[in-house]
């Protein structure tokens, strides 16, 4: 009986920026007794369907916009003999739709951390049962990731997790509902233990792949405070503490490593906080800035960021902490006017952001907004025989990009507008001259480069949605990140220790900064 733990994706490009975390911590949650499980990262290159053999165990990883590629493997594994068995986001937000389409025997929800041990027994005893409650593990129970099975030279960051749940409920995020509002951190000891690992196999570029690194605002301190809730304080001022303790022992390592990691824009107001992540080394971050105007962010229920000049001088905190920001807007909100587009890429400029992302409004499964979508649907257009409110089972070349009517602006004009600001943003001399914080040419046209690399990969508009267009974009893409890889490849510190804890604690941490 092998494992085979596959990452389905409908492109594959030789290469991949990030490391698809769950196929590593599955392989470690996998006792030795079943050999080493194979990993197949479809976005590489697409699986063998071959080298399944009847009573294997074919785990897949599946999140909404990879789910209906996950069931076209599910049923090929199936078909020919193995026990089939789901998870991951989508799975748990839909486990029915997952046990019909995708040939499962079994679907597990909620984290894989110590129940997988559970299904692979059963499976082995040739009785899995058709569920399975992962549930939401406490952060010491996180199970590390195997990086000895890392393939050479694939991977530009591998991705190591510290924190899972997010406590903000923003509409258009499923992560505070599946994670939990609860930050459940890891222990520092095993993140730097498995940082130190990869660093040792050659790794220095690391995301930190959390919801978001900053779970405990400096004002959900002083609103504790404020309501004299000891209790609540001690509990938010040890979250914090460890978050500083993380950084203090990162600090210690070697000084060519390079974390990654995402973050909401409130941590531009905790001046302790964006100078341990510059020491530590945490030089990009994630922020989602969705809207650039109050009422864009009034309708994702995110009145705690920014808007205007305010945004502005959040983002340009990062940027003075040299934490470069990889802004997050989205288009499409019922408030945005096509004044909006241009507005947006005019702020994402002026604010100093390095990188930028511009997706549509999707209405994700298990989101506010998907519920309300669904809701107040009528007419539901069906494509292919499936109904809009269904999009992912559409196949990806027939999906539109466009989902909820817009008062004012046509499907066709918000892809456009939107492509356009991603190809303004992109464009050669605009990302030559955010380049301009790095001293070497080299490292500029390594920048450059990225942004393009960038682009090329997450610019999902639709635009590009005739087959010809899509493989001339993949390929461009497989070409870029062939180069890409180069500039994050270093040698290995085989001989590199854990650091020192002691020096870490004996620091003192800005605990509580409130009055
Ligand atoms: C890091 C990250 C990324 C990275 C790296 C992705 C990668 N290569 O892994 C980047 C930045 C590239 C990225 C991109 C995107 N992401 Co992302 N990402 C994340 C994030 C923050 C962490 C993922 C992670 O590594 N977690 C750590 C691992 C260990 O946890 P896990 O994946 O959940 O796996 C556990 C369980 O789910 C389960 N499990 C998972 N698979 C399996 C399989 C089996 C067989 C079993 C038994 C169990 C099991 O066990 C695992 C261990 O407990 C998640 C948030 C989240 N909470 O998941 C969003 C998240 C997955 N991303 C999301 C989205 C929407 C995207 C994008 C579409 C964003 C965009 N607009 O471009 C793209 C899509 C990229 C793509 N084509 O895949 C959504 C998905 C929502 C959904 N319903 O599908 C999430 C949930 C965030 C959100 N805000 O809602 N992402
Ligand atoms: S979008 Fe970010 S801040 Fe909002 S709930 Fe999701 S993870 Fe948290």
């Amino acid at each position: 009986m092998r494992i085979h733990l596959v990452n389905p994706s409908d492109v594959s490009f030789g290469t991949a920026v990030i490391t698809p975390r769950w196929q590593y911590v599955l392989a470690a949650a996998t006792p030795a007794r079943y050999g080493t499980p194979v990993l197949v990262d479809e976005t590489l290159e697409p699986m063998d369907e071959r080298s399944i053999a009847s009573g294997d165990v074919v785990g897949i990883g599946i999140h909404t916009g990879n789910a209906l590629r996950g069931y076209r493997i599910g049923q090929v594994a199936r078909a020919r003999g193995a026990f089939v068995v789901f998870g991951g986001i989508h799975a748990t937000l839909f486990p029915d739709e997952v046990l019909e389409r995708g040939a499962a025997h079994a679907v597990v929800s909620g984290d894989g951390d110590l129940v997988w041990q559970t299904v692979l027994e059963d499976c082995a005893s040739g009785h899995p049962q058709t569920r399975y409650t992962g549930g939401r593990i406490d952060g010491e129970s996180f199970s590390p990731a195997r990086w000895d099975l890392l393939p050479k030279d694939r991977y530009m960051w591998a991705s190591v997790q510290t924190v899972r749940g997010c406590p903000k409920h923003c509409s258009f995020c499923s992560v505070w509902r599946t994670d939990g509002q609860k930050p459940r951190q890891r222990d520092v000891t095993l993140v730097v233990r498995e940082i130190v690992q990869l660093r040792r196999q050659g790794f220095r570029f690391i995301v930190l792949a959390d919801d978001n690194f900053y779970p405990v605002t400096l004002e959900d301190l002083a609103a504790a405070d404020r309501r004299a809730d000891k209790r609540q304080l001690a509990a938010l001022s040890s979250i914090r503490e460890e978050r500083f303790e993380l950084m203090a022992r990162l600090e210690q390592l070697p000084d060519d490593m390079v974390f990654y990691t995402q973050i909401t824009m409130e941590a531009a107001e905790d001046p302790e906080f964006l100078a341990a992540m510059r020491r530590a080394r945490i030089r990009g971050a994630l922020v989602g800035v969705e809207s650039v105007t109050p009422e864009g962010l009034k309708a994702v229920f995110k009145n705690f960021n920014e808007a205007g000049e305010g945004l502005v001088n959040r983002l340009q905190a990062f940027r003075t902490a040299d934490v470069h920001v990889l802004g997050s807007f989205i288009f499409g909100l019922p408030t945005d006017t096509p004044d909006t587009f241009d507005a947006t890429a005019d702020l994402a400029q002026r604010a100093g952001v390095s990188f930028a992302q511009f997706v549509m409004l999707q209405p994700l499964p298990g989101t506010i907004d998907f519920q309300k979508w669904e809701r107040e649907a009528r007419d539901v257009p069906v494509i292919d025989g499936v109904p809009l409110t269904r999009y992912w089972l559409i196949p990806p070349h027939q999906r539109p990009r466009v989902y909820t009517p817009h008062p004012l602006m046509t499907p066709d004009e918000l892809r456009t507008r939107t492509q356009a600001v991603w190809d303004q943003f992109y464009a050669w001399p605009l990302a030559w001259q955010r380049s301009g914080f790095l001293k070497s040419v080299r490292g500029r046209l390594a920048f450059v480069l990225i942004s393009r690399l960038y682009r090329q990969m997450y610019a999902n508009t639709g635009i590009a949605a005739d087959s010809a267009r899509v493989r001339r974009s993949a390929h461009w893409a497989r070409w870029l990140a062939r180069f890409a890889r180069r500039l994050f490849a270093s040698n290995p510190m085989p001989d590199l220790r854990e650091p020192d804890p002691a020096p870490a604690k004996r620091r003192r941490f800005p605990i509580v900064t409130v009055s």
